[in-house]
């Protein structure tokens, strides 16, 4: 069985990161990681380096030791990419100089693992259950099992999505144990969203579109729309999740302006026979069957026929 223990024993500094744009598992895992290591090696520096998250993550445990700056003079022993390919993750200056290289994911995209030492189980509710299964159980405490339980709830759509196993609820009621208040938690980070993200949600869903009978439902915010609201990344936060739950829909797509150049798409599926992982490849992006992502170099609309366009193939 992998530990992560037995392959940072005796080091001295050790780098833990995660993707850009970090999720609630990515955060999670990242940070349950980090309190971890910080724990059961004293001595050793460990370090989280992440884009900063969300102001939903603000009241979650070690949170604040984020840095964000992705600087750094010292050269690490040992590096842990989770949840992610490092190329994803923004730190690649750091990351290459480092002393032993770890990847820890999930996503059926980096099936490999893309470092020295690999552990990746695909098609794993999350990293964070990775997490759970590689750290040693006796220094688990209330804020890294918060932890934990964020970074499984969150990639599981809280226990909803097919990747939930009866490991993973077992998991999951192992680290309730700990006490801390799981609704609060879910609420907060999860659940909520402001009057704002409502109102800019409420609108893409309004304006949204059916193709191919109804089984797939695209939302849309090109630049004008997302300066009528002031939206910035953070207000799509849940919004491909409005969109999947759509009855008559089998694949919901969102795209978005990110820049002059790029657009953003996010994919669900809600059918293993839809495998949207197939599309967020083809345009260079990566994910699971019921769950992937790209960014394309196109217009918001040029994006959306490039995306009906291969949505076409898996529609039968
Ligand atoms: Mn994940």
């Amino acid at each position: 069985m992998f530990n992560i223990y037995d392959e940072v024993k005796g080091l001295k500094s050790i780098a833990i990161t995660g993707h850009e744009r970090p999720d609630g598992d990515c955060i999670g895992s990242c940070l349950a990681l980090y309190l971890y290591l910080k724990k059961r090696m004293p001595e050793a520096d460990v370090k989280v380096f992440l884009q900063k998250p969300s102001s939903a993550f603000n009241s979650i445990p070690a949170v604040d030791d984020i840095d964000s700056s992705f600087k750094s003079d010292i050269i690490f022993d040992a590096f842990i990419v989770l949840d992610s390919v490092p190329d994803r993750t923004g730190t690649m200056d750091i990351y290459s100089k480092a002393g032993k290289t770890i990847n820890i994911d999930h996503h059926k995209s980096n099936a490999e693992g893309s470092s020295m030492v690999n552990y990746v189980v695909a098609g794993a509710s999350s990293t964070a259950e990775l997490i759970y299964d590689i750290i040693d159980k006796e220094f688990i405490d209330k804020d890294i099992a918060t932890l934990i339980y964020m970074g499984i709830a969150h990639d599981t759509g809280v226990f909803r999505y097919s990747s939930t196993t009866p490991k993973t609820l077992k998991t999951v009621a192992s680290l309730v144990e700990y006490g801390f208040d799981f609704s609060d938690l879910l609420d907060n980070t999860f659940f909520e969203k402001t009057y704002k993200q409502n109102r800019f949600q409420s609108r893409i869903v309004l304006d949204s579109k059916l193709y191919f009978d109804g089984k797939v439902i695209v939302g849309l915010a090109d630049k004008e729309l997302m300066e009528e609201f002031g939206a910035t990344k953070e207000d799509f936060e849940g919004c491909v999740e409005l969109l999947r739950i759509t009855r008559e829909a089998k694949v919901a797509v969102l795209i978005y302006y990110k820049n002059e150049e790029t657009s953003k798409i996010s994919f669900r599926s809600t059918s293993d026979d839809y495998d949207v992982s197939l599309i967020s490849q083809h345009f260079g992006g990566g994910g699971h069957v019921r769950a992937a992502g790209c960014d394309v170099k196109a217009s918001v609309l040029d994006a959306e026929k490039l995306a009906i366009d291969e949505l076409a193939k898996i529609m039968k």
